[in-house]
């Protein structure tokens, strides 16, 4: 019967078109807000800058690789070349100098997994955490961000499950389900597997952009403006309606990993996933397109794998029966 369900598209999907494109369109962040984030992040380097002159800062996750909503915390990078740094020592200097420039809350973090600094400036509201020489995570921002410029369909899409993630509670990370960037890729995965696809596999192509990081050899090609627009037409309540169903009938949990990377679906043995390591569990497999020994499924355990997969399948009958879906799907849990 689920996979029955699963191929059949109720023919009126297109009338829910304009209400996704309604709650897409009410998340976006206002151009002010990014001002805000300028002129923080102005202020910020200047005051790097007078200490560290060589070190760069840059934006990563929500707020710079395109798929934030409105009132997020920023998330800054320190990048510093310099072999024989003491995290923890510039973490806590970095502490006293924000402070004594009046930054609010500042707190230095050094034992955290990744050890950062928060702060509050009062003068834009905005809350913002500082970490050192993450360039990874600046780097797949990038990668994000490139892909949402290809086809306005995946910030679309991306939104709308995020939206619904935070709604039902299935956003966080720390109560083993999914982060936001996990989402983000599972979208981007489900796009490149569209017939005809909606995304190309940007790590497949001839690279233009090429970093090493932390001995990652990160390439792909980022002139995204140069490629045609894809022959794929379906709509966002279609794809909304398509994404649910794939991860409440058609994913195979027990044998598959997504892979962005590759833009297609591996097996868990050929990455030897198949088995709990420490607290490794592989229940649900996202592959880090970088870090490709990361699986971004491995913070899920036996018991918020039940939570995730019965949200899949409610947001999937919800898309399948309910008269008015796009009310019903962010219902807050
Ligand atoms: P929110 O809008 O804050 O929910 P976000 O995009 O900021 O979403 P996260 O807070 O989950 O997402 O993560 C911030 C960035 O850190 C996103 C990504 O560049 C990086 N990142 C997060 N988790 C991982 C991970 N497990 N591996 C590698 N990079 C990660
Ligand atoms: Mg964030």
């Amino acid at each position: 019967i689920h996979r029955w369900r699963y191929m059949a598209c109720r023919y009126d999907i297109h009338m829910y078109d304009a209400p996704f494109i309604a709650v897409y369109e009410s998340l976006i962040p206002a151009e002010e807000e990014l001002e805000k984030q300028k002129q923080l992040m102005a202020r910020l380097e200047h005051l790097v800058g007078k200490e560290w002159p060589h070190a760069k800062l840059y934006l990563y996750g929500s707020c710079a690789n395109s798929f934030g909503f409105p009132k997020s915390d920023i998330d800054v990078c320190l990048a510093i070349e310099d072999d024989d740094i003491n995290k923890s020592e510039m973490l806590l200097k970095l502490a006293d100098i924000l402070e004594s420039d009046n930054l609010q809350n500042v707190q230095a973090l050094t034992r955290a997994r990744v050890p950062i600094v928060k702060l509050m400036d009062p003068v834009t509201g905005i809350s913002c955490d500082i970490c050192i020489n993450n360039v990874l995570a600046v780097v797949n921002t990038k990668l994000l961000r490139d892909y949402a410029r290809i086809d306005g369909r995946l910030r679309q899409l991306a939104f709308i499950v995020k939206h619904w993630a935070k709604s039902r509670r299935v956003n966080e990370t720390y109560q083993g389900t999914l982060s936001s960037y996990a989402y983000v890729l599972m979208c981007i995965h489900f796009l490149q597997q569209r017939r005809p696809p909606i995304l190309p596999c940007l790590q497949k192509m001839e690279p233009t952009y090429l970093v090493r990081v932390d001995n990652i050899r990160c390439a792909y090609f980022d002139n995204v403006e140069t490629l045609g627009r894809s022959s794929n037409k379906e709509t966002i309540a279609e794809l909304v309606w398509g994404f649910f169903s794939y991860w409440a009938y058609g994913h195979d949990y027990a044998n598959t990993v997504v892979s962005v990377r590759t833009g297609s679906i591996l097996g868990k043995r050929e990455k030897n996933w198949t088995r709990r390591v420490g607290n490794d569990r592989h229940l649900i497999c996202i592959e880090d397109p970088f870090e490709t020994s990361h699986d971004l499924g491995r913070v899920v355990d036996k018991f918020s794998i039940r939570v995730l997969r019965e949200e899949f399948e409610r947001a999937a009958e919800v898309m399948h029966e309910d008269p008015n879906p796009s009310a019903k799907l962010f219902e807050p849990y």
